[in-house]
């Protein structure tokens, strides 16, 4: 169900690409600013993307290479905006600049409207009569938005269409948290724009307080009896607003997300969803979010694609809640720094404290996604590290073990959590085998296995491990070859006791050519792996060969079973006593 982004097509930004951390799994970073990966999209189907490609830029072949923002009439619908491969070098510069600074192009948002139109993406079920509350029994909503040096039309554009698109009764305010940004236009300049807008608030951090701490003092400053989180870089849809607020007037515990479309971070093109193309959110034991197609479990509920479906988990960044209610499960922990880990805490104690998650197909808002962080991180913390094993220790129970061991069980210094037990107690929460059992049954429990750690082959004396590929875009490639670290991440596999070699949703799979890893299907055959602990072979299922390494000791390959040679023989950590 996941597609991914290449890397080829912002060639505009390589330099500062060569910045970006390459993360290992496990939650290791090549670089020293621990810079995580980013959440990738689920991307709606390519074909649209074709149906809509270059209107925009036979316009702009007339202009000779010389555009000059705002130009207000690029993007329109949705459009994609296709930059001319003429450019003159000092546009060239300005492009590379908006590339550099805020890791998508901001050029060519600068050439669109700030009220650029959208496509409606509803589907027609959510449009029919009757079907949500009359919007004078809905709750308005404080909508708040943090923000870090975002690009100005950027940031523009979510607020106006957060206005244009919702009606005025519904919205409370707009607050405009300012994570300590130091970009000119987020100063004055942005205050003054807004000045003849009395929705619109403007809150200043007195220090650069991190997405989740930003988050938390917009809180305080908020007065509606909803909350409504966005990025500072959305889109939001026609309609986006109803449905969601719907949800919460009729139960109070209920935390609602929209569907996050797409805004392409090179055009700005707007892909949506339709609601038979839902996904709901999950995680992986590197406490990781990810995507996942609707479950069987969960579609027998509905009669209705565009119906609301529960969600294990949230994304993170754009959802509704009850003021109350969020403040009933304390918020987030304050002790998250920056970003990430905040949205599974949520997730998790929404389910196991009273309340339910669900996504919102009718309502949709667009998301610029990218490839990198553009902004600093704290040097010498392993920020998401910390983040989530603050987050393993309150909500995880027995279960925080299966994280520990993908982080090499070096847990690190991750402060007092005391205070966050202390309100899961009080607030009488379910256990987190409840929630495995009932909310996410179909993630697979580590403690299943019959082996889990590395995989170390024994031949040149045994120091070679099997390692994954470090990005998880790269799935579907060659599985690689290491030498062993002993600090789990890329070299952290589990057997399961089907036979599979597997790392979360992937299993080492053959089909007659390169040994890669493959979505794990269940079903045997390429990604049966017998052992046998006597003679220390990986005999394949499908194939009967044996898994081996070349005598370069950089590359798996397959060789008939010969229990003699020392390529063929591997030690499984913890076999047979999980
Ligand atoms: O120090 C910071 N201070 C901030 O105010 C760092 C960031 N921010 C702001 C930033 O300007 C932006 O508006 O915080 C917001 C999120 O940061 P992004 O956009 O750089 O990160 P992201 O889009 O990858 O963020 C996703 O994951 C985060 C994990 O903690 C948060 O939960 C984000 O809200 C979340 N975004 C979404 O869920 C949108 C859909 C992405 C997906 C899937
Ligand atoms: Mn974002």
């Amino acid at each position: 169900a996941f597609l991914f982004y290449t890397d080829s097509r912002d060639s505009s930004s390589r330099s500062s690409e060569e910045r970006i951390a390459l993360p290992l799994e496990g939650g290791r970073y090549r670089n020293e600013d621990n810079v995580p990966d980013r959440v990738v999209p689920f991307r709606p189907d390519a074909q649209r993307a074709e149906e809509s490609s270059n209107s925009i830029a036979k316009k702009f072949d007339d202009y000779s290479g010389v555009l000059v923002p705002p130009n207000n009439v690029a993007g329109e619908m949705g459009k994609a905006v296709v930059l001319p491969t003429n450019l003159s070098a000092d546009i060239k510069k300005l492009v590379d600049e908006g590339w550099m600074n805020n890791a998508f192009n901001q050029y060519a948002s600068d050439l669109m409207s700030v009220h650029r139109s959208l496509p409606d993406p509803r589907d027609e079920w959510c449009k029919a009569e009757g079907r949500l509350l009359d919007n004078s029994k809905l709750p308005s909503t404080s909508v708040i938005i943090c923000f870090h040096n975002e690009a100005w039309s950027v940031l523009l554009r979510t607020v106006h269409s957060v206005l244009d698109r919702s009606p005025r009764s519904l919205i409370h305010e707009v607050i405009l948290v300012d994570d300590f940004s130091d970009m000119p236009h987020t100063k004055k300049q942005l205050e003054d724009y807004w000045k003849d807008e009395p929705k619109v608030k403007v809150v200043r951090a007195s220090k650069r307080e991190g997405l989740i701490r930003a988050r938390l003092l917009g809180a305080t400053r908020a007065t509606g009896s909803v909350l409504t989180y966005l990025d500072s870089h959305c889109e939001c849809a026609t309609g986006w607003l109803e449905p969601l607020l719907d949800r919460i007037a009729r139960d109070s515990t209920t935390v609602v997300c929209p569907v996050i479309d797409v805004i392409d971070d090179t055009t700005m093109e707007y892909h949506y969803h339709d609601s038979t193309g839902v996904n709901v959110g999950g995680f992986d034991w590197n406490l990781q979010f990810n995507w996942h197609a609707v479950p069987e479990h969960e579609k027998k509920r509905h009669k209705n694609t565009a119906e609301p479906v529960w969600s294990p988990t949230m994304a993170g960044g754009l959802f509704s809640i009850d003021k109350a209610f969020f403040e009933k499960l304390g918020t987030y922990d304050d002790g998250f720094d920056i970003w990430g880990g905040e949205n599974l805490e949520l997730s998790f104690k929404t389910w196991m404290c009273g309340g339910t998650l669900e996504i919102i197909p009718c309502s949709h808002v667009g998301h610029i996604f990218r490839k990198r962080s553009p902004y600093k991180w704290r040097k010498g913390v392993n920020v998401l590290r910390r983040n989530s094993v603050r987050l393993a220790e309150v909500w995880l129970d027995e279960y925080a073990k299966y994280y520990y061991q993908r982080i090499g069980n070096d847990k690190d210094n991750y402060g007092d959590v005391s205070k966050r037990k202390e309100l899961r107690k009080n607030l009488g929460c379910k256990s987190f085998k409840w929630y495995l059992d009932n909310i996410y049954p179909e993630l697979f429990i580590p403690g299943e296995a019959v082996a889990s750690g590395e995989v170390r082959n024994l031949g040149y004396g045994g120091k070679t491990c099997l390692d994954s590929p470090a990005r998880r875009s790269d799935l579907h490639k060659a599985a690689g070859l290491y030498p062993c670290h002993r600090q789990g991440g890329n070299q952290f596999w589990l057997y399961s006791k089907v036979g599979e070699i597997r790392r979360d949703e992937s299993c080492l799979d053959y089909s007659g050519q390169d040994v890669i890893l493959y979505p794990c299907h269940g079903s045997k055959g390429n990604q049966y792996w017998d052992y046998d602990n006597t003679l220390k072979l990986l005999r394949h299922g499908s194939s009967e060969k044996c898994l081996a390494i070349n005598e370069s000791k950089n590359k798996l390959i397959m060789e008939k079973c010969n229990p003699d040679s020392q390529r063929q023989q591997w030690s499984l950590e913890n076999y047979d006593k999980m």
